[in-house]
């Protein structure tokens, strides 16, 4: 990301998650309230554990807006961790008088298989894996969630949409709507599990009361909808500027993700040419691709790296969970022993809250895309540069039908 920028900082049960957020123009109107309701929809979903039980994820806004608006400077974001009143001692940053003792320390020597816990370990050379799993842990997508929220209010005054589903949880596939809803989220959000089909929204639920039950945890896999986005963004000239590229790095980069694809996506390494590519006819209808439509979607909204106009349409796959009530086998790293894993608190399943997670990831990633195809220093400059563009390609595809 060159244009809109963003780090995160903080660890599980420290203080505070941060963001800061660079890149923003100024004019941006920002409010906490915004930024608050996309932390409460990443904190739902039935499967979560009772750590969201404690937590009521709240941004205070730190730098970079006045009066509702941004000023163009970095924004920083702050999303207190209210478990911190119970581990003030085992993650405080001064050294504390009781050191030596494991249990209040709440040190971990038991890796569980699939968690950072033992490779980081070995990489930065600890003995208690709590320093690698503190920051490991899906807790720091809430300051992603957060940091996205800008991109999203950005995106939103420029006319673009991001919003997700739930595809399928624990194997469980959702049949696909014959018409994606406008408002993706306003059909998404108010199903337990994110999802648009209310029967398979049923068995998902039973099969993460069975594998809560059995001590296990259910992945799955989210979809996310970006409506609006112009074609041009991105380019095919060279492999970092793609923006299929961009958007599989950001979602691959979110804790448990393991998958990633766009539109069609394996399925279309399957099929032959005639069946995967989407025709081109000139068409109206498609409002920002410059007068051009395409007879399908099949492509995602994009070709060669950049965006065709038409709605992009990218998934993630979700691992499991790594923590399980019922632990998998271990070495302790103090002893070399066979032991089993640690138990510790966690959610039988994310998956839906993993949907809100890739929204923010995606509209990063497209608001960076859309400051680098028209820049500007102000909203207002933003979206002239934006209607001057989207004039001229409208131009070209009137010229091409006359
Ligand atoms: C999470 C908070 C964490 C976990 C979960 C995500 O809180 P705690 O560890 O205190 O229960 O519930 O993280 C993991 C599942 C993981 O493996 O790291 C959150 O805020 O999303």
């Amino acid at each position: 990301m060159t244009r809109f920028r963003f780090t995160t900082a903080g660890e599980s049960h420290g203080p505070a998650l941060a963001a800061i957020v660079e890149g923003l123009p100024a004019g941006v109107p920002v409010s906490a309230e915004e930024i608050d309701r996309e932390l409460r929809r990443r904190q739902g979903g039935y499967g979560r554990g009772g750590r969201m039980r404690i937590e009521s994820d709240r941004a205070e806004i730190l730098s970079g807006v006045r009066h509702g608006e941004t000023l163009g400077s970095p924004v920083t974001l702050l999303v207190r961790n209210r478990d911190w009143a119970n581990w003030t001692a085992a993650m405080s940053a001064a050294p504390v008088e009781n050191e030596g003792d494991d249990e209040a320390m709440r040190r971990v020597f038991l890796p569980r298989p699939g968690h950072a816990d033992l490779v980081g370990s070995l990489k930065y050379d600890r003995t208690d894996a709590r320093d690698i799993l503190e920051r490991a842990s899906a807790r720091e997508t809430a300051a992603r969630v957060a940091a996205g929220a800008l991109a999203k209010r950005l995106l939103a005054e420029a006319g673009i949409t991001v919003g997700s589903h739930v595809v399928s949880i624990g194997g469980i596939v959702a049949g696909r709507p014959d018409e994606m809803p406008e408002d993706l989220n306003a059909a998404s959000d108010p199903s337990p599990v994110r999802c648009l089909d209310a029967e398979a929204e049923g068995r998902m639920i039973d099969a993460i009361d069975a594998a809560k039950r059995a001590g296990d945890t259910l992945g799955g896999v989210v979809e996310v909808v970006a409506r609006g986005v112009p074609a041009g963004l991105g380019s095919h000239v060279s492999w970092d500027r793609k923006v299929d590229g961009r958007l599989a790095g950001a979602l691959m980069s979110v804790q448990a993700i393991k998958g990633v694809e766009i539109g069609l996506g394996f399925e279309a390494a399957m099929r032959p040419g005639s069946r995967v590519h989407d025709a081109i006819r000139l068409d109206d209808a498609l409002e920002r691709g410059g007068g051009y439509g395409r007879a399908g979607n099949n492509a995602g909204g994009l070709e060669g790296g950049i965006t065709t106009g038409q709605p992009v349409i990218v998934r993630a796959a979700m691992k499991p969970i790594s923590t399980l009530m019922q632990p998998l086998e271990t070495v302790d790293l103090r002893t070399g022993e066979r032991a089993e894993a640690v138990r510790e608190r966690s959610d039988v399943c994310a998956v839906p809250a993993a949907g809100v997670v890739a929204e923010a990831m995606v509209a990063m990633v497209l608001a960076d895309a859309l400051l680098e195809k028209v820049g500007g220093d102000s909203l207002a400059e933003v979206r002239r540069n934006l209607d001057g563009y989207l004039e001229r390609i409208r131009e070209r595809g009137v010229f091409a039908g006359a």
